[in-house]
Formats: C-alpha cells, structure tokens, sequence
C-alpha cells in the first residue's frame, strides 16, 4: 500500500538521476583505486535494516515541556503509518520497534496486518515498569523488577511476560528490558541487595523466553534515579547477562553512558565476550539526550560500525546484532528526523565497509600509529552519499527523502485528519 504517491517520487526523483548516476561512477571509480567493489558496498549497506522507535514518531518532550507538532498520531495505527512513510521514502528502516504499554491495541493480528501492508515488520518489543500503568496493583515509584516488595516484583515480571506474548503474536524475536530502579539518595538502596532482586526477577522473564527468542538487558548510568541506578553500566549488564544464559545479551543505547566514556570499546568488549545484543542509536552532547543520530558526533558512530566490520569481517560467531533507532524530536518534524538518522547509520556503516582492513591490520602489527589512524580516517572521510542514494532509488524510494517528503505535503494531510494535540508539561507520549 503507497502511502506516498509512487509518481511523486518518481517526478522528484527524476531531477536527479543523471547527476547520481555521475557521482556514483566517479565513487566507483575512486574506490577501485583502493581496490574496492562500490557495488558489493551498495548491496551490504542495502541488506542493513535498523528498526524505528514507535515512540519516535510522535514530537518528543523534556521534562520542562512539550511542543507537539501538527498531525500526531493518535494511536499506534498512526505511529505505523508515519514508520510506513518513512520506510517508502527512505528504504532502510523495515521495521518496528513497538514499546508497551504506550502501544496499546486490541487486535495485534490486525496491527500486524497492516504493518505488513506498509512493508513492515516488528523488531524487539520494549516493556516499560518505569512509569505506572492506570489501574495497576503495585507501585513503580521505589522500582520494579529490583523492588524490596515482591509483589511488585511479580507484577513487573508479568508485564515483560505479556510483552513476550504480544511479541510472538507480532514476529518479534526479542525482549528488550530497561528498567529506571535506582536510588537518590545514598542509603537508600542496598546495593548489592537491588542488583539480586534484580537477577532474580529477571531470571522469571528468560525462563519465558519462546525458543528463538533473545533478551536484551539495556543499561544506563542515570535518570530517573540520580544516585545508583541498578543496570548502570555494560559492567552490571554484562554480569547480569552471564547469570541468565546465553539468550541473555546487552543492549548499547548510545546516550546511556557517561560523556567521556569510549563506546566503541565497550562494543568491542561485548562482542568479544559474545553479548553485544544490539543499539539504540541516537547521538548526544551531555546525557540521554536523545538527538538525532550522527548529529554531534558522526565520527563516535562511525567508530562504532568500525568494530561491527571488523567483527563480522574476522567472523565472529554468533555475532548478530539488533539496530533500532532511540530518539527524541523536540525540535524537528520526527519523521523528517528518522529519515536523516536511518540514513546516517546506513552512511557510517558504509563508511566502516571501505576501512582498508589489511592495510589496518599491517599498520596495528607495526605500531605505526599514524598510518593506522589514516587508514581508519580514510573510509570517514569518502563521501558515500551517491551509495546512499543509489540504494534508495534501486528500492524504489526517494533520492532526497525529506525533499520528497515535503513536496508529498503528507503532514498536512494527516494534521488534518488528526486532531491536534495541546502542548503538555512533560514529556507525557502515551
Ligand atoms: C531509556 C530508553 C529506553 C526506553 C526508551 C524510551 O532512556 O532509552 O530504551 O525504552 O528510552
Ligand atoms: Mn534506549
Ligand atoms: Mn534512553
């Protein structure tokens, strides 16, 4: 089903052919200098899928206000088809991450239907015991899966089960579980204590994991809790991931670590250890800002895909990844937003696949610090966007999606059909 007119993206599609045709050419012509296939990159970039946040496509927030934009979606059926536009622009996000409870719905065969009929499926689903659900026993307040009450242990064990229920209703295959529990106060918490209860909880969750099926345990060094947080770090992750079994791995939300700490080490790390579960991607100046992918620091996400290359270029095993999207758009039409981040970590991905990795390998043997680091630099800084958009037009997509996209005039279309929302106090996206 075209949620865009196909002849529009033709029409605008067709200013520009000849010119990417040119610059492709000219890429490839560049690259078998160094010996490298521009169309064996174009066809590995193209096979990259990252999930989109259902939680994306509405306007984001802080905690001192929400401004949302015309045209919201009002229910997930919305927040499908805003992630059905975007994958028929864009052509590198075929799937869904969906988050519960903000995504409620009362026939997930029929959601599923329809994302099918958008040409998407379901990644990971995220369950949420950070915030209360209207209605519920017990608590979250003081925590959930790590709280001194076993009853609200139970209770945050039994949603990330019925999330695992939803989930194989939708096809996903895993369960990405990221609590807030923590403490804001020195002594409030015992430490050790929280972290077991944790385990403990979390033990329930894998012990219902349907074969096939992988848990993705997401840290996070603070917020909402300002003191500890219980999953603080890849280290409490990956300790926690060891004690439940090897379908248990670590997620690396790029914003989720403190500002110096070097993140493609811990990728690396993870992938040594067979645990690297997955990211959410997104890009960040202080904290979990959750700014556009490769929007501050392209060159940190770049070095990411490095270590992922690298990996499946020595074959790791069981080396598989998940790649979804985390974000928050304050400021930006967020479908414009997830095109643009779709599309850099497809770029920095490119980018890593034209690393000269003999040549790096030589240059890390001989402790030739300067050739290696230009080696590393020399796929950043080739402009791979003829491969990007030579990939979405063999996909049938837009050369320019955000151009495309606002000669479409869908969000006016959809504003008018969907009510607007008022501006909020928080960032309240249920
Ligand atoms: C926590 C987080 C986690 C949640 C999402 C909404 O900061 O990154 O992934 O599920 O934000
Ligand atoms: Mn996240
Ligand atoms: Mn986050």
């Amino acid at each position: 089903m075209h949620l865009i007119d196909p002849d529009l993206i033709q029409e605008h599609n067709g200013h520009q052919l000849q010119h990417v045709a040119r610059d492709y050419a000219h890429l490839g012509e560049q690259l078998a200098r160094r010996g490298i296939d521009v169309d064996a990159v174009r066809q590995r970039v193209a096979a990259l899928g990252v999930a989109l946040p259902s939680w994306g496509v509405g306007t984001g927030g802080t905690r001192f206000a929400r401004f949302p934009g015309p045209g919201e979606p009002r229910h997930v059926f919305d927040k499908l088809q805003d992630c059905g536009v975007i994958q028929q622009l864009a052509r590198a996000t075929p799937t869904v991450s969906l988050h519960i409870p903000w995504d409620q719905c009362s026939d997930w065969s029929a959601l599923r239907e329809t994302a099918s009929g958008y040409g998407l499926g379901f990644d990971a689903i995220n369950s949420n015991t950070f915030s209360d659900q209207r209605g519920q026993a017990h608590s979250y307040k003081f925590g959930s899966l790590s709280h001194s009450d076993a009853g609200t242990r139970e209770q945050a064990v039994a949603h990330n089960v019925e999330c695992i229920r939803i989930g194989q209703r939708l096809g996903s295959r895993a369960l990405t579980v990221w609590v807030g529990d923590g403490s804001n106060f020195p002594g409030q918490q015992h430490l050790r204590r929280a972290f077991e209860r944790y385990l403990e909880s979390a033990r329930q969750i894998y012990q219902a994991l349907p074969d096939g099926w992988r848990m993705f345990l997401e840290h996070k060094l603070c917020e909402p809790a300002f003191y500890s947080t219980v999953i603080q770090d890849w280290g409490s992750s990956y300790l926690a991931a060891s004690a439940l079994g090897p379908r248990a791995q670590c997620l690396v939300d790029l914003g989720h670590h403190a500002p110096s700490v070097n993140i493609e080490m811990i990728v690396a790390r993870l992938i040594g250890a067979g645990k690297l579960a997955g990211f959410h991607f997104n890009d960040s100046k202080y904290g979990d800002d959750d700014l556009d992918a490769g929007s501050v620091a392209p060159y940190r996400l770049f070095l990411v895909f490095n270590e992922l290359v690298a990996a499946a270029h020595e074959g790791v095993a069981g080396f598989a990844p998940a790649y979804m999207l985390d974000q928050s758009h304050n400021v930006t039409d967020p479908i414009e937003s997830l095109m643009g981040s779709a599309a850099q970590v497809q770029r920095s991905y490119a980018q890593a696949l034209l690393v000269e990795r003999d040549l790096l390998d030589a240059a890390q043997d001989a402790n030739d610090a300067l050739l290696a680091s230009q080696t590393l630099k020399r796929g950043f800084e080739t402009d791979v966007t003829p491969i990007l958009q030579r990939l979405r037009l063999d996909a049938g997509g837009a050369i320019d999606p955000v151009a495309a996209y606002r000669a479409s005039g869908y969000r006016a279309r959809v504003a008018r059909e969907r009510p607007a929302r008022t501006a909020g106090g928080s960032s309240g996206i249920v």
